[in-house]
Parts: C-alpha cells; sequence; structure tokens
C-alpha cells in the first residue's frame, strides 16, 4: 500500500502582513513535506488563510475596504510570500473559496442532523483578537491575549461539547502522542479536566462569514469555519469524485502543526467536532513555540515583527531555514535577533559546510580534473569517517522524524566537524619531502573520493532543511538536479558508498559567502524600510497596533508629534532612558534636558550639551518593588502598576502593556522617577515613572539590579 502523509499548517488570519512567526511554521512543514516526498512517501501539504470573521471585518473597515478585496490582497501576500521563500505546499486555501464554503455548510449540518447543534442565547464576553468565548463579566480581560473583551448577547446555534469531554479525556489518554509536545498536551489536559460548557457555533452581530444553512441570518462561528478547512481542502463536502478520492486517499491528517497558542481549538474543539460528525481523527496535533523578537512573541498586534524576506534578502532563505530548524529546540520558545543569525551563518554555514564543499570541489577539480578516482584501500582514518557517516545517517533520521531538527542537524555537523578535521590531518594539498609521487597522487585520491562521499550523505540528508544549497552541492557533486534525484527515493536507501569513481564533478560554484559585518545592518535596513512604507500606504491593511512599534524613524515622527517629555531617550539620565509611554507624565523633564538651538545648517550630532551634578541631582531615582500590576480597561498601551518604596506605596502608569504581562512583574524591582508632578491619565493619576532601555522601535526593557537592594533606596 502506498503510504501517505497528510500535514498542515494553521490557516492564517489576514488581518495583517505575514511575518517571519507564520514563516516559521510553514517553513518546518515545508521542510518535512520535503523530508517525506525525497522518502518516495505520498505527501500532501496544505497552508492557507483564515478569511472570515469579525475581526477580520473590522480590519476591512478600518482600511476603508470591503472585507473580500481586504481578504484577497493579504491572502494574496501569504501566498506571494511564500512563493519568494521558496516554500511548495501542495495546496493553499482560503476559506471564502466556495469549496471551503461548502464543506463547512455540509459540516454544520451533520453536526445538526446528528443533533450536536441546538439552538438557544448567548450572554458572554467574547474577545475579538482571538475570535474566541471567554469566561467573566463585562469587562473581562481576554486571558489568552491581555484584551478587553466584549459583551456579546445573542441568539446563537450552540454546539454540545458537554458531551464531549469524557470522550476526549478518554482520547488523550489512550493515544498519548495525540498532543505534542508535553507541555501542551498537559495545558489541555487541564483545561478539559476543569470541565467543558458548549460551544456558541454562530453570530448574528455581523454578516462575514459563511451563514448557517436554513438559518442565514447566523453566521458560522469561525473556529468551526476555520478548522474545517483541513478536511474541506481536501475535498470534503464536494460532490466531485475526484476530489473525494483525495479526502479518501488523505484523510486522516497525520499532523496538524500549530502555535501553543491555538492548542485548545485544535486539541478540543477539532476532535470533538469530528468526533460528532462520525470524521476520524487526525493523528497529532503537534505545537512549535513562539519566535520571540525583543522578548516577547513576535506578533502583528505588538508590532515587533520580522519579515523573512528581509532575512532572506541579504543572507538567502536557506540561511534563514537552517537558523530556524537549527537554533531553537523545536516546540520550545526561541529568540529571533539578527546578531545570533548571522553568527550561525558564518559559523555553520559559510565557515563550515560551505568551506568544506568548496575546499574539496576545487581540489578534486585542481589534483583530479574534477573527475571522481578510485579511492584505493582506506586506512584507518578512512574507515573512521566511514563509520562516523553511518551512524549519523539513522541518528539524523531519528532526530528529524521526531521533530527534533536541532538534533538532527547537531548531529549532521558534527560530521562536517569530522571531515573537516580529516581534511585537515590528511593535508592532501601538501607534499612532505621524502614522500613519492605515486604516493602522493594516492593519497589524494584516497582522501578527496573520501570527503566528497561524506559530502554527499551531508546533503542528501540536508536537503529538505537546505533545499536550494543543496542543490547547488549536488550538481557540483556531479549528481544533476537534487530535485529529480530527490523522486527517486535517494533518501531512503542512503548508505556509504554512493559516489561512483569516474563521477564528473561540475563547476565549482559560490555557496555561502561569509557575511560582513554590515550584514545585519542591511537587514534591518530593509525592516525599517518595509514597514515605512507599510505605515505610510494609504488605507493599507496594517494594524493600528503595528504602528505603535514600528521602526525607529516612525517612533521618531511619533515622539516629534508628542510634548516634550515623551522626546526623552536625549535625557541624560545615567542608567537607561524613559520607558516612551510612561513618559507622558506632564513636561517635567528638567529644563537642562532639553537639546540646546542648534545654529542652522550645523550638525546637530557635533553639539553636545551637558548638566551639571546639581542639574541631575534634581531627579530623584529610587528603587521599588512592583506589587500590583494589571491592565486598564480599553487602553491598551497602559499598565496600572502600584510599587513598594519601602516607606510609601504608589501608583504609577506605565506604557509597557503591550511587552510585558502583568502577572510577570508582581516581584520586580525596577527603578523610578519619583519626583515627577503627578499626571492624570484614563482618569488615574500616575505619581512617577519607570526607568527602561528603549530599543529599536521603542521596545522597552525595565532597568533593575543583579543585587538585592532595599527597597527606596535612591540612585545617584
Ligand atoms: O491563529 N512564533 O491565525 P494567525 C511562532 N487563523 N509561530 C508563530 C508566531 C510566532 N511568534 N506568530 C505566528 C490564527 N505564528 C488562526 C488559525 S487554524 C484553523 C486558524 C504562527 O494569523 C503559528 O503557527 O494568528 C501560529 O499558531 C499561527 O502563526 C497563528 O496565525
Amino acid at each position: 500500500m502506498t503510504e501517505r502523509y497528510y500535514l498542515t499548517t494553521p490557516i492564517y488570519y489576514v488581518n495583517a502582513r505575514p511575518h517571519l512567526g507564520h514563516a516559521y511554521s510553514t517553513i518546518v512543514c515545508d521542510a518535512i513535506a520535503r523530508r517525506k516526498r525525497a522518502l518516495r512517501v505520498e505527501t500532501w501539504f496544505l497552508t492557507g488563510t483564515d478569511e472570515h470573521g469579525q475581526k477580520i471585518e473590522r480590519s476591512a473597515k478600518k482600511a476603508g475596504s470591503t472585507p473580500e478585496e481586504f481578504a484577497a490582497k493579504i491572502s494574496a501576500e501569504f501566498s506571494e510570500s511564500w512563493k519568494r521563500l521558496g516554500l511548495a505546499p501542495d495546496d493553499f486555501i482560503r476559506t471564502t473559496e466556495e469549496r471551503h464554503h461548502r464543506g463547512v455548510q455540509k459540516l454544520f449540518k451533520e453536526l445538526k442532523d446528528r443533533g450536536y447543534i441546538y439552538k438557544g442565547h448567548y450572554t458572554g464576553q467574547y474577545c475579538v483578537s482571538d475570535e474566541a468565548y471567554v469566561e467573566g463579566e463585562p469587562g473581562a480581560i481576554c486571558p489568552d491575549c491581555g484584551r478587553l473583551t466584549e459583551t456579546v448577547k445573542e441568539e446563537n446555534y450552540f454546539f454540545k461539547l458537554s458531551a464531549f469531554e469524557k470522550p476526549l479525556l478518554d482520547l488523550y489518554e489512550r493515544r498519548p502522542d495525540f498532543i505534542a509536545p508535553e507541555s501542551t498536551r498537559r495545558e489541555v489536559l487541564s483545561f478539559v479536566r476543569g470541565g467543558l460548557k458548549d460551544l456558541s457555533v454562530s453570530r448574528t452581530s455581523f454578516t462575514w462569514g459563511i451563514p448557517v444553512p436554513g438559518d442565514e441570518k447566523h453566521v458560522i462561528y469561525v473556529w468551526l469555519d476555520a478548522l474545517a478547512n483541513y478536511i474541506t481542502a481536501l475535498g470534503y463536502g464536494s460532490d466531485d469524485a475526484a476530489s473525494l478520492e483525495k479526502f479518501k486517499n488523505f484523510w486522516p491528517a497525520n499532523v496538524h502543526l500549530i502555535g501553543k497558542e491555538i492548542s485548545r481549538f485544535h486539541c478540543v474543539y477539532w476532535p470533538a467536532f469530528l468526533m460528532a460528525a462520525g470524521i476520524a481523527l487526525p493523528g497529532q496535533v503537534r505545537a512549535n513555540g513562539w519566535l520571540l523578537f525583543d522578548h516577547t512573541k513576535m506578533s502583528k498586534s505588538r508590532g515587533n515583527v520580522v519579515r523573512a524576506e528581509s532575512v532572506a534578502e541579504v543572507l538567502g532563505v536557506d540561511a534563514l531555514r537552517y537558523f530556524l530548524l537549527r537554533e531553537i529546540p523545536f516546540g520550545q520558545d526561541g529568540s529571533f535577533t539578527f546578531d545570533a543569525l548571522v553568527q550561525r551563518y558564518n559559523g555553520d554555514l559559510a565557515n563550515g559546510y560551505g568551506n568544506l564543499v568548496s575546499r574539496v570541489v576545487n581540489m578534486m577539480h585542481k589534483f583530479f580534473a574534477g573527475v571522481v578516482p578510485e579511492a584505493g584501500k582506506p586506512t584507518e582514518a578512512e574507515e573512521t569517517l566511514r563509520a562516523k557517516a553511518t551512524a549519523v545517517i539513522p541518528e539524523f533520521n531519528r532526530c528529524f522524524d521526531n521533530f527534533d531538527f536541532s538534533g538532527a542537524l547537531k548531529v549532521l555537523w558534527s560530521l562536517v566537524a569530522d571531515v573537516d578535521g580529516y581534511l585537515t590531518a590528511t593535508a592532501p594539498w601538501k607534499k612532505p619531502e621524502g614522500r613519492s609521487d605515486a604516493e602522493q597522487a594516492a593519497l589524494q585520491a584516497r582522501v578527496l573520493a573520501t570527503a566528497a562521499e561524506a559530502i554527499r550523505i551531508i546533503t542528501a540528508l540536508v536537503y529538505p532543511v537546505l533545499p536550494a544549497s543543496a542543490d547547488i552541492v549536488w550538481r557540483q557533486l556531479g549528481q544533476g538536479e537534487i530535485a529529480g534525484a530527490a523522486k527517486d527515493n535517494f533518501l531512503s536507501g542512503i548508505i556509504w558508498g554512493g559516489l561512483k569513481p569516474g563521477t564528473k564533478f561540475g563547476e565549482p560554484a559560490p555557496l555561502f559567502p561569509r557575511a560582513e559585518k554590515d550584514a545585519v545592518t542591511r537587514m534591518e535596513q530593509l525592516e525599517a524600510e518595509n514597514n515605512k512604507s507599510a505605515v505610510e500606504a494609504v488605507g493599507g491593511p496594517i494594524e493600528m497596533d503595528e504602528v505603535k512599534t514600528a521602526p525607529a524613524e516612525v517612533q521618531k515622527k511619533v515622539a516629534e508629534a508628542a510634548p516634550a517629555a515623551e522626546v526623552k531617550s536625549a535625557a541624560p539620565v545615567p542608567t537607561a532612558p524613559a520607558v516612551p509611554a510612561s513618559a507622558t507624565a506632564t513636561a517635567s523633564a528638567p529644563a537642562a534636558t532639553t537639546p540646546a538651538a542648534v545654529p542652522a545648517g550645523q550638525p546637530a550630532a557635533e553639539e553636545k550639551t551637558f548638566i551639571t551634578i546639581d542639574d541631575f541631582s534634581k531627579v530623584e531615582l529610587r528603587v521599588a518593588q512592583i506589587i500590583v500590576a494589571e491592565r486598564i480597561p480599553k487602553a491598551d498601551k497602559l499598565l496600572r502598576l502600584e510599587v513598594d518604596l519601602g516607606d510609601e506605596k504608589r501608583q504609577i502608569l506605565a506604557g509597557i502593556a503591550q511587552y510585558y504581562e502583568p502577572e510577570k512583574l508582581i516581584g520586580r524591582k525596577i527603578i523610578i522617577v519619583a519626583n515627577l508632578a503627578p499626571r492624570t491619565m484614563r482618569g488615574l493619576v500616575s505619581h512617577g515613572m519607570l526607568l527602561a532601555a528603549s530599543l529599536e522601535g521603542g521596545v522597552p526593557v525595565l532597568a533593575g539590579f543583579h543585587e538585592e537592594v532595599p527597597l527606596g533606596a535612591r540612585l545617584k
């Protein structure tokens, strides 16, 4: 029987442009799909866009567009971005497509006909950003994203989710690998053990969605709509035999790969819907961790996003793929920084694999006119290398197929290092005195044939991660086009000895040129330019939230339009500049911090203004501890803090809500400007200001201490 493999990414919301977080999940699936195809497994890799719901309807309105036009535009940005990045899904589904519409209505009808959907009234809280129902009173904050929920009072259809509490718990018990990793499984388990209530699966207060069949004033709840993509894309709901055949062949999916924040929808709602409809369950829901940028989850609403294209343009797509898969242990959160990326690139790709290939290919041309010689009788060194490569193959496979991409690449790169070491030890480019020409030729033949064979194995294994670069190397090794070889099952039977004597090498070609010092600056510039044009785009689809943490130039523009105290990054406070938004306290910055007037035509940078120690001593900086931190309804930037100064407690409002989870701030020791004139914001009085470093894009990092310091201590 043909082995088949179906894997999916989440379908992405079209309320904002694609960023590296989306690319991460899609790249992981692309690498898995490429490996499966190379193993001759019949593979189907699906991605797409999630286009309905209140959030999209509102975003479209904000952009002055119809939901249809708006969704089409951003959906195209996703599919074009994937093309530019060389990602090759087998299908890209849009939830606005007719095939999906039909399938979702069929699923709804099926659930209703089987008695799992009934009509009722919903009164409760709803988070539009997460499109999720939230427990709580009016004014409740969404526990997932921290935004204020809205009160919904509607006639709705309900799905009998409560009936699936036991079947779901049985499922998790019977199939422990249904949810991975373990941390996500535990979270889901505790959620379901907490009890399941019936779920509202239709809305009536807006229209951008798929109508409930037979009751068109209801639109189907966007998560029921979205989750169904995994089956509608395969033809579920179609009358067409060929489409249905695909459903028959590929469903159930082997893996739904998702970000961990949407595990409840995939591990609770989705299997419950499927069980209720009598449809087989997927093999596994596997969550990737979050890609962090500047310490927080990269996300459109936080605005701390990087585009994959900026990296691809400077270092190439393969560098990005390698970095994401090698640097971040899959399933865990991982930081993305341009510096770490360049370091990995230079270390592992330019100086590692790339340099190794170039040395061997060049020597093969130099010493053997590019034709692989007979290796001759192996010595202990060749036997050792061969044994190492032979051991690396199953270890790489085991790690990769277990979603431990980082482990797989690590073990493969230990082989790269060993081949490098072998070359250095045997030094085929050197001819010591006393060695005959014949001995020298034999050594060169043995070493180069052996090293080239090791490179062939490394390249075949790494192909799913570095498809474009592996193709270049494959040709240099005289093996032709790698995609063709992949179709011929070059992976499952890979063993030492595949590079035959007499094989004609291709011409040397550059692989990973060393990244120079300016690579980071270039990527940052590309990001800044892109963000600038995104912000300036009239009616552009970018969310308002994104403007808040746009790049430095945009921040500066915002700052220039704000009161003097907001432009305090020039303030000569010795430890760190103030948090921009919390600095919206009245313009109480000491007069001396205002930059001196610069005569026209003279570069401002050369002018330095100094303050005296007396000026500085006017600023009362003190150590405080956060004892209460909470969001303020309808103020998405501000947090309300209560801080303890030892001898007094105060309320301070700080513009850090987008960067810090309130509960994580409790107990933290910080530095405050204690003698700033009080200021009222949102009806609350702020008695002071926090200090923080202001990073690129205005992202704040709170100043603190490594040693124990008593509360109230003065900074001098
Ligand atoms: O949730 N790190 O869409 P979405 C890692 N439409 N992965 C990230 C990430 C980050 N910083 N940011 C985004 C939705 N992702 C729904 C899904 S599925 C039936 C409906 C990836 O546009 C990750 O896979 O908010 C995450 O789950 C997904 O993008 C969320 O995309």
